[in-house]
């Protein structure tokens, strides 16, 4: 027995049991991960023990005997650390550290003299495996021989290890697609890749990120300066300042498309409250509104609507430029009308990173699902059902100082569209494909939530006081439904007739506004300069790629992330020119069409430009003062869950 215990490897595979057994039993108690199958527990179990043999391996098997007992000690104290030190700022910040976090001290400046406060007497058991090991090392190395394992057994290990990585991440991309290249939660990373896997993913994101913004430099932004200044489009008088110093209250109506308005399925409208708004003219409905969005889905209409700047080609700029400087909505509209900004959203603050870029954009207040009752009744899919959300949020909006912009974000009609029985009567369609057939029940049931929310905006008084804008962030049914989405719109969904089912609504209802509807060609790109209009801000002194829809001068070319397009007249998809009019392909394009093209070419890459070089640091409009991102600190809200707890991240389904 002795024997066995003296052993080198004995010692090698002990660090690697206990090191995974410590991690995962603090996976288990420290971090809400939200484990919801046998698949994501095993994923728990083997991303410690590859991370540990492969780490350990790389320190320990290719030295000398003794001096390698050293090395795999000092890595097993540095792991340690890493994970002890996300436990504590969990326990304070509900979130795990990033690199930039660690190296900007104003960050771990908010956990203040609190760090001992958050230590418990069990945290002990933290270090008494390393001090154990550390006990058996030095009594067990004398017995150990003098020279390295073969390389052989070594490289066999190693293998082992990158094995075990492998189909962990083969399983995780099975269970949760697009994990990495979307980054979409740091939660999720930490669930499917473990703790260290994720920092080490975690560094290699920061390392690119302040390559791309070493490499840029003031200048830079003059060439983006003078493209905006061309491209600005003057107020509408009509329409500029009758909002002046109301409130902003606008709701994101989740995947929602334009088709959904005034369709009848049976013989019943899907929608029938937002129909009434557009019939009775109470907003101005702009059919011929488009999402922008890429990979980042619900954060890239978010990023584009509040910056008027476009997201990323490849993953969501909210994840990966979280700290950039922004001119954002919600920073102007402080400085230049006082406004107070808020978000509500029923899901929790780390999805899209949220927590982190809200405070470079100067939101104020963001209360995310922890704010909100989270009981099982109240939730589905992927956190708080519509209509207990938009009942809360009203004593929330109540709460904020007026004037305020005031971000509420759906959940319920999010793929896979799932809606609680009692919670409907409306029927499915029955195309026989269930995403497309259950997406109108959500939409329905969306519809009505916002039915009940519009009543409780009047009788809460805020009605009056308030301007209304109301969008869907991006498609609800992707093109791998074309079959039955034919069977829906009643013709074959082409390539030329998938483009324009890329329409999302936007509505406005505000003074000054005409209600009804509007034809005008736009994306979301040109809501922020519209918006600033409106309440009297003139938004020519900013960097924005988008132009007011109300202008005279707007251009209704609307860009899509992949560099197609759609404009009055045309549509360019896969290069491919089409007559809007006929729908048919145009062998010849005419010069404005290709002119078009470029133009949005030419935007898209100048505002990846803007957000890889982080290039509005070196540009300051005038009167403006830089948002300071250490100035925002998003509690987290007492609102119920089951067990006292907050109830993170169901297992969600992922986009087709
Ligand atoms: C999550 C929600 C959905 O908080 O906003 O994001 P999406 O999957 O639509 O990008
Ligand atoms: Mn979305």
């Amino acid at each position: 027995m002795s024997r066995f215990f003296s052993k080198r490897m004995t010692f090698f595979w002990l660090a690697v049991v206990l090191f995974t057994v410590k991690t995962y039993v603090s996976y288990q108690i420290e971090f809400n991960l939200g484990i919801k199958n046998v698949l994501q527990s095993f994923l728990l179990v083997i991303n410690p023990i590859s991370s540990a043999i492969i780490i350990f391996g790389l320190l320990f098997l290719f030295s000398k005997s003794r001096r390698a007992g050293g090395y795999l000690l000092t890595g097993y104290f540095l792991l340690t650390f890493l994970l002890y030190a996300n436990v504590l700022y969990y326990r304070f910040f509900n979130d795990f550290f990033t690199w930039p976090t660690i190296f900007q001290a104003g960050n771990l400046g908010n956990m203040g003299g609190s760090i001992t406060g958050l230590m418990e007497w069990h945290d002990v058991l933290y270090w008494v495996d390393f001090a154990f090991l550390v006990g058996m090392f030095l009594w067990s190395r004398k017995a150990w021989p003098k020279r390295t394992a073969t390389r052989k057994r070594s490289a066999l290990v190693l293998v082992a290890g990158v094995a075990i990585f492998l189909l962990n991440l083969g399983l995780a991309e099975a269970d949760r697609p697009e994990l990495l290249s979307r980054t979409f939660d740091r939660t999720y990373l930490v669930k499917y890749l473990g703790l260290y896997n994720y920092t080490v993913y975690d560094g290699i994101q920061s390392i690119k990120t302040s390559g791309q913004r070493a490499l840029a430099s003031a200048p830079d932004v003059d060439k983006i300066k003078k493209y905006t200044e061309e491209h600005y489009a003057a107020p509408n008088q009509v329409t500029f300042g009758k909002a002046q110093g109301k409130n902003i209250i606008k709701i994101h109506l989740e995947s929602f498309q334009s088709f959904l308005i005034n369709y009848k399925l049976n013989g019943q409208e899907v929608t029938p409250f937002l129909n009434s708004l557009i019939s009775s003219k109470e907003v101005a409905y702009f059919d011929n509104f488009f999402h922008q969005t890429g990979q980042g889905k619900t954060a890239d209409a978010e990023l584009i609507m509040d910056n008027s700047l476009y997201g990323l080609p490849q993953g969501s700029a909210f994840s990966l430029k979280g700290r950039n400087t922004y001119q954002s909505a919600a920073g102007i509209l402080h400085q230049k009308g006082n406004y107070t900004s808020a978000v509500m959203h029923g899901d929790y603050k780390t999805f899209w990173n949220r927590d982190e870029i809200y405070k470079s954009m100067g939101i104020d207040k963001f209360y995310d699902a922890s704010y909100y009752d989270m009981t099982s009744d109240q939730v589905v899919n992927y956190g708080l059902k519509d209509k207990p959300f938009f009942k809360e949020s009203i004593s929330q909006l109540l709460e904020l100082p007026q004037p305020f912009y005031a971000h509420l974000i759906t959940l319920t009609n999010h793929f896979p569209f799932e809606v609680s029985e009692e919670d409907t009567d409306f029927q499915p369609a029955s195309t026989g494909d269930g995403v497309v057939d259950r997406y109108f029940q959500t939409a329905h049931y969306l519809d009505e939530s916002l039915q009940q929310f519009f009543t409780d905006l009047k009788s809460s008084g805020l009605y009056d006081k308030s301007i209304i804008l109301i969008y869907g962030d991006h498609y609800g049914i992707s093109q791998n439904h074309n079959k039955a989405m034919a069977k829906i719109m009643g013709k074959e969904i082409t390539p030329f007739e998938n483009a324009q089912l890329q329409r999302v609504p936007l509505m406005i209802h505000a003074p000054g506004v005409a209600g009804g509807v509007n034809h005008t060609y736009g994306g979301e790109i040109d809501v922020l300069p519209t918006l600033l209009h409106l309440v009297g801000i003139d938004s020519k002194d900013y960097i924005q790629f988008g132009t007011d829809l109300f202008s005279k001068d707007h251009d209704s070319t609307v860009a899509f992330r992949n560099g197609d397009f759609i404009s009055p007249a045309y549509t360019n998809v896969d290069g491919v020119y089409y007559d809007n009019a006929t729908g048919l392909k145009i062998e010849e394009p005419p010069a404005e069409a290709k002119e078009a093209k470029a133009k949005v070419r030419k935007e898209l890459s100048l505002s990846d430009e803007v957000l890889y070089g982080d290039l509005l640091r070196f540009y300051k409009p005038k009167g403006w003062t830089k948002i300071d991102r250490n100035k925002y600190f998003y509690e987290t809200g007492d609102g119920k869950t089951e067990d006292g707890e907050v109830d993170k991240n169901e297992s969600k389904s992922e986009e087709d």
